[in-house]
Formats: C-alpha cells, sequence, structure tokens
C-alpha cells in the first residue's frame, strides 16, 4: 500500500542522520550535515536532565535503557526536537510514531513505547513531509507503541493526565480554515492502540488510484486487533465509514464517543466486514449514512455492543444498526430514524429499544435521557433503564469511570448494572 512505502521513507528521514553503534554509542553520522551535529551535542549535553539517560539511544532510560517514552507538544521550542522530554518534543505525531516505531524495532521485541501527547489541535494533512499525495498522511498505529493523549504538558506519568479536560485533536485539516483533508487520520495495519484523543476532519472519498480510499475518514483498520479508548471521533466523513472501518481485521473501543459522523452510503460511524469488533460502554449520536446503518453497518465477522447508547442516528435503513450478525447487551436504542436494528440475525438482550426487540430482558421504554437535544444522553433519575442490565455482562464502570451503582427502588431487586453507556450515579 501507498501509505506504508511512505511511512517507512520518513523514519528514514527523521532518523537517517543518526546511527547505533552499539554497546550504548549513539553517534551523529557527520557526512549527514552540520544540522544534526547540533542535536547530538544538545543529547550529550543536558541528556539527563532532559529525561534521556547517557549510554542510552534517544527516547530510552532507565534500568538497560528498556523505558522507552516520546514526547509531543505542539507548542514545543525545541530547535532540533528528539521527544526526549517534554522540552525537547516533538510538535507533531507522525514523527513521534516514526521515532517510538524505530525504537521497538530496533531495540528488541520486549520493548513497549509510549508516545505522550500534550493538549492542542494537531493537523494532519501535510505532516509527514515530501512530495507525496498528503491525502495519505496518516497516524500509523504500531505494536508495542501505545499512542496517549490528553496530558497537560508537564506530567510524569499517563496516570496523571486527563483527556478530558486537556483535549488533544488528531485533526485531518491541512489547517483551520482549509478544504484539504487527509483520507484517513488514524490507520491500523497491525495491533497499536491510542487512548485520549479526539480524532475528526478525516474524509475517505473514493480514488481509483488509492486502495482503501473510500473507507474509514476517522479510521482504517485493515489486519490486526488495535484498541482504542476514551477517544471522540467527531464530523468525520467517508463512503462507507465515515469514522471507522474495520475490514477483515480486529478493533477494540472502550469508553468512547462516535457523535456527527457521515456516510455517502454505509456505516455512519462505523462499517465493519469480516471484522471481529467490540465496542463496550460507547455512544453513538447523530450519525448519518445515506443508505444503510446510520451509526453501525456490519456484514459477517462478530460485532459485539456492550452497555452502548445510541441515538439521533439516521440512515436509509437501520437508523442505528444494519446487517447481521450482531450481539447486542445491556444497550439502549432510542431516537434513531427511521428505525433502530435492521439486522435477519440479531442476538439482542437486557437492552431498551424503541419499537422493542425480541429478547431477554429486554425494554421499550423512553429511557429519559438528561438533555437529548443537546447529545447528553446519561440517564435521569426514574428512568427505566436504571438497575435493569445484565450485571455478568456488564463493565466494571461506566463511559465516565463511575462505578456501577444499585439504586434502592430502582430496577429489578438484585441487578445492579445499567442499561447504555451511562450508569446513573444519584
Ligand atoms: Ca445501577
Amino acid at each position: 500500500m501507498t501509505t506504508t512505502r511512505r511511512r517507512f521513507g520518513w523514519i528514514g528521514f527523521v532518523l537517517g542522520a543518526m546511527a547505533w553503534t552499539g554497546c550504548g554509542a549513539w553517534e551523529h553520522d557527520e557526512s549527514s550535515g552540520g544540522k544534526d551535529a547540533s542535536v547530538d551535542g544538545r543529547a550529550q549535553e543536558d541528556g539527563g536532565a532532559d529525561g534521556g539517560q547517557d549510554g542510552c539511544p534517544p527516547n530510552l532510560n532507565g534500568a538497560g535503557c528498556g523505558t522507552c517514552v516520546v514526547f509531543v507538544d505542539g507548542d514545543s521550542r525545541a530547535p532540533y526536537p528528539q521527544g526526549r522530554s517534554w522540552a525537547d518534543a516533538y510538535r507533531n505525531v507522525p514523527e513521534a510514531m516514526a521515532a517510538a516505531r524505530f525504537a521497538t524495532e530496533t531495540y528488541g521485541e520486549d520493548l513497549v513505547c509510549e508516545v505522550w501527547v500534550a493538549e492542542g489541535r494537531y493537523f494532519i494533512y501535510g505532516a509527514i513531509p515530501g512530495g507525496g499525495d498528503h491525502r495519505e498522511d496518516t497516524i500509523a498505529l504500531a505494536p508495542r507503541v501505545r499512542l496517549y493523549g490528553g496530558f497537560d504538558g508537564a506530567e510524569t506519568s499517563v496516570e496523571s493526565r486527563d483527556p478530558r479536560t486537556h483535549e488533544t485533536v488528531l485533526d485531518g485539516h491541512e489547517h483551520e480554515d482549509s478544504d484539504e483533508r487527509v483520507l484517513h487520520v488514524i490507520t491500523a495495519e497491525d495491533d497499536g492502540m491510542m487512548d485520549g484523543f479526539t480524532v475528526t476532519g478525516g474524509k475517505a472519498v473514493m480514488d481509483d488510484l488509492i486502495p482503501w480510499s473510500e473507507q474509514g475518514g476517522g479510521m482504517l483498520v485493515l489486519d490486526g486487533a488495535p484498541v482504542v479508548s476514551d477517544c471522540v471521533f467527531t464530523n468525520n466523513e467517508g463512503k462507507l465509514g465515515g469514522a471507522v472501518a474495520v475490514v477483515n481485521a480486529a478493533l477494540d473501543v472502550s469508553d468512547t464517543r462516535f457523535v456527527r459522523n457521515a456516510s455517502t452510503h454505509e456505516g455512519g460511524a462505523l462499517y465493519l466486514v469480516s471484522s471481529r469488533t467490540k465496542l463496550a460502554s460507547c455512544v453513538l449520536a447523530a450519525n448519518t449514512a445515506e443508505d444503510f446503518g446510520g451509526a453501525v453497518f456490519l456484514d459477517y465477522g462478530e460485532t459485539s455492543l456492550v452497555n452502548v447508547t445510541s441515538f439521533g442516528n439516521s440512515a436509509g435503513s437501520g437508523g442505528a444498526v444494519h446487517g447481521r450478525p450482531l450481539e447486542a447487551v445491556n444497550s439502549v436504542f432510542f431516537g434513531d430514524s427511521p428505525d433502530e436494528i435492521s439486522s435477519s440475525t440479531a442476538q439482542v438482550t437486557y437492552s431498551d429499544v424503541a419499537g422493542g426487540y425480541e429478547g431477554e430482558g429486554n425494554l421499550d421504554a423512553d429511557p429519559l435521557f438528561a438533555d437529548a437535544a443537546a447529545l447528553d444522553l446519561r440517564l435521569l433519575p426514574g428512568s427505566p433503564c436504571v438497575d435493569m442490565g445484565d450485571d455478568a455482562s456488564a463493565r466494571a464502570a461506566d463511559i465516565d469511570g463511575n462505578p456501577r451503582t444499585d439504586v434502592p427502588g430502582a430496577g429489578v431487586p438484585g441487578r445492579i448494572s445499567d442499561m447504555g453507556a451511562h450508569e446513573l450515579v444519584p
């Protein structure tokens, strides 16, 4: 695939000026020009205080150089950044991902690299240098590389960041006022993970010369089993899968919102073909498809929805979900147009489905969202969905991290979990 060739070209661009000489020596290649000599000089002068460590390659430190973190901050003023600390942060994500990928592929099969991205908006179109088609610029997930957003830009651990406070946006546009957009903001052709981002602005439009150009404006998954958690996909477009397309691959998504994505054909938010995809504690809201599956289109494979709330999606058929085979539990499908679930083989249980759906524990009732017009889909006290889920299927916490809570007098005695992405905590 063209994007793969360009990605490896980019790694060479970043790291070609340096050479690993073994036994802890990371030296500059003098033949490559004076600019990188100052990079190497900085690394030797302030490597320790800057997050690096004497004798380790850039981004590696700790015992045996076994810890790898690559920093990204759009406000970084480092003249020749190597991503070794917040002060030395790269200014864009693809550059940092290339460095992390290089480290994992070079320094051992057990090495895991984390990429820490500070709050702000990162434009992806044009972020990868070179003369290629910038519509193909993308953030390529990779095995053993963990991509984290939501940092203020001073943290020293992943646990201390807060993505809800420090929104970190991966935007497929060239800049704020540009009509130029990438085909896929994120691409996965193997395992990988991302957590704590807003993904927006991708537009997967058909181009006969570019394979998969019409699938997954926000994210295209073609192989492996990547993991997405605590993200928002919004205002992405595609012919097949406005936000995400998964074809012959797996995807595990949790605590994630898909809002106002659009497809000109199938799958306003997600297009899943021969995939193994699980959505847990997710919201699907106000997505549109002109033909099938306002939020989700699926065909073959295994698709599982656990504690999902679907509202305000629309399509020609299957306002929330179209396709087969589907398994849904502890979920809410309400206010989608013209219908909720259009599927010949769906197992739906312990769920609230407008218009009703055959299956154990199902309801047909207004879920009483807090403010549906504003897409605030938390449950109000008195909601029929409270304490009506199947506890064995529910995750321990809801999309906001609230624990499962037994509300006295609500639901079925002995049951704790609510239906939908949100747990009512009185
Ligand atoms: Ca409950």
